[in-house]
Order: C-alpha cells, then sequence, then structure tokens
C-alpha cells in the first residue's frame, strides 16, 4: 500500500486539504517524509500548469494517485443533482475536464460533494435518477480515456445523497461499469458504518480508493481511529491500492504531514 497526501492545487473554503502557494517546497518536504505521492484536490483543470506540476512530482519521484472535484461543488455550486439542467451539464463539463487531468497523470477521479444534495422541491427518486444519469455519462467519458472513477459515501452532515458503503454499491451496481468503484473515507466512515473494518470489508471487491483521517479529521493519533486494525483489515483484503491522508491542516498542514507519516510508517512496514 502506497501513502500520499491530498493538498489542493488552489485556494478553497473545503477545510480538510490545505492549499499552500509554495507547492514545490511541500512536495519536496513530503518526498522527503516518505511519501509516494500528492493526491490533488482540483477546483478548474484548465487553471493549472500541468507540465510545471508533473516536473516538480517527477523531480521528487512522487505520484498522484487521484484528482479530487469537491470544490467545484463548495466553491461554484456545480452539482449533478441540481435541479437546473445546465448546472448540471456543467458540472458534466468539468468533469470531463478532470478526467482528461486524471489521464495525464494516471490517476483516479473522485465523485464526492460534486454529485450535490436533494435540493428543495426537489423528489429524492427525481435526485437519485439524475444523478445515476450523470454518472453513466461519467463513467463512459472516463473508460474511453481509461481513467477510473470512485464514488465516495460522505457523511450525513455534508451530503444526503450517498452516504455509506450500502449506499455506494447500490450506486455502483446501478451505474454498472467495471471502472466505477468505492472510495472509502475513515472519517465519513467512523460516523456512518457500524465498524469501520465492517464497511472496509463489506466493499471490499470494489474498493478502488482509501482516504484517511482520524476521528475529528485530524492527522491519525490525534483521534480515536483504531488505524492499526484499519491497515489490518486492508492487508486482510489484498488491498493493493493507495491510502491518501485528507485531513485538516492542523496545527499546520507539514506538521500534520509530520504526524500522519508517523502513525502510519509502522503500520505500513514503510
Ligand atoms: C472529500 O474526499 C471528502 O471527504 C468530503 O468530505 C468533501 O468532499
Ligand atoms: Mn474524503
Amino acid at each position: 500500500m502506497k501513502l500520499s497526501f491530498v493538498i489542493s492545487t488552489q485556494p478553497t473554503q473545503f477545510q480538510a486539504v490545505a492549499f499552500d502557494p509554495n507547492f514545490d517546497a511541500n512536495v519536496a518536504r513530503l518526498a522527503q517524509l516518505g511519501y509516494d505521492g500528492v493526491e490533488l484536490a482540483v477546483r478548474e483543470p484548465s487553471k493549472l500548469d500541468v507540465v510545471a506540476i508533473k516536473r516538480t512530482l517527477d523531480k521528487h519521484k512522487l505520484q498522484v494517485p487521484a484528482i479530487g472535484t469537491g470544490q467545484v461543488f463548495v466553491e461554484e455550486h456545480l452539482s449533478f443533482t441540481d435541479p437546473d439542467v445546465a448546472i448540471r451539464e456543467q458540472a458534466l463539463t468539468r468533469v470531463q475536464s478532470h478526467i482528461e487531468l486524471a489521464h495525464e497523470f494516471n490517476a483516479l477521479v473522485i465523485i464526492g460533494l460534486i454529485r450535490g444534495k436533494v435540493q428543495p422541491n426537489v423528489a429524492r427518486e427525481q435526485a437519485y435518477a439524475w444523478l445515476v444519469e450523470s454518472m453513466k455519462k461519467v463513467a463512459r467519458a472516463a473508460s474511453a480515456r481509461d481513467v477510473r472513477v470512485v464514488i465516495e459515501p460522505i457523511n450525513r452532515y455534508e451530503t444526503d445523497l450517498v452516504n455509506n458503503v450500502p449506499d455506494a454499491l447500490t450506486l455502483v451496481e446501478e451505474i454498472g461499469a467495471r471502472n466505477v468503484g468505492v472510495l472509502f473515507d475513515t472519517f465519513h466512515a467512523n460516523i456512518e458504518e457500524p465498524r469501520i473494518e465492517t464497511g472496509l470489508m463489506v466493499c471490499r471487491s470494489h474498493l478502488f480508493h482509501v482516504h484517511i483521517a482520524d476521528s475529528n479529521r485530524w492527522y491519525p493519533g490525534a483521534g480515536h481511529t483504531d488505524f492499526g486494525r484499519v491497515i489490518a483489515t486492508l492487508r486482510a483484503m489484498k488491498y493493493g491500492g493507495w491510502i491518501s491522508a485528507e485531513i485538516l491542516p492542523k496545527p499546520e498542514m507539514l506538521r500534520a504531514a509530520e504526524q500522519t507519516m508517523r502513525t502510519m510508517k509502522d503500520f505500513l512496514g514503510k
């Protein structure tokens, strides 16, 4: 299992990822700490200097396991379940550009908050139907670029669509595409799954990606999640994918990255 750290490529209101204009220095420090990759949370792919990002990552031999899309909803309110068809289409167009970016990095694309929420005066069945329709288009576009897509169960305080692993598996089945799987985030699972280990086991055959954060969304070791058991469960499942720390930049980003590595390195045998 490889370990990466989530950083934002633009300033964001989403609290659990850090934006720091000093990308090169941060990447250098993450590599020095022993990380294998950097997961990029991206609002607008067309604004990125992909060549420069690649150069920096290559210099430090870091990979990009995944591209996050949540800021498109948080900052611009675009989603797959907005009652306005023009907004849904804008969300899709944007995610197509994330797919292109993911293709460049051999990364997967995360569908988290961009799925949206059930809006006032919209029936849940309608919102869900829009979500399935959009996801089928995303799956097709991604498949054409050899990109995998993950649906992330997100806790009830952030969305009311797809809160837990069984919800995510139902959606994966309805989409019916082999390139769509599940992203399991220990922070959301601590709220929504009966036990974190049980949630992992239930989605094991569709598990493509993992986010770690402690129960309080600080770095692993700052709360009450038992990461020894999380990693033992992943090993027992023969999970061979990535683990990305998506955590509050507290007390500040690089300190959080250091503490994450301190907690995880023995479990991961780093
Ligand atoms: C994103 O990966 C996440 O976990 C959500 O809380 C926000 O998108
Ligand atoms: Mn997450």
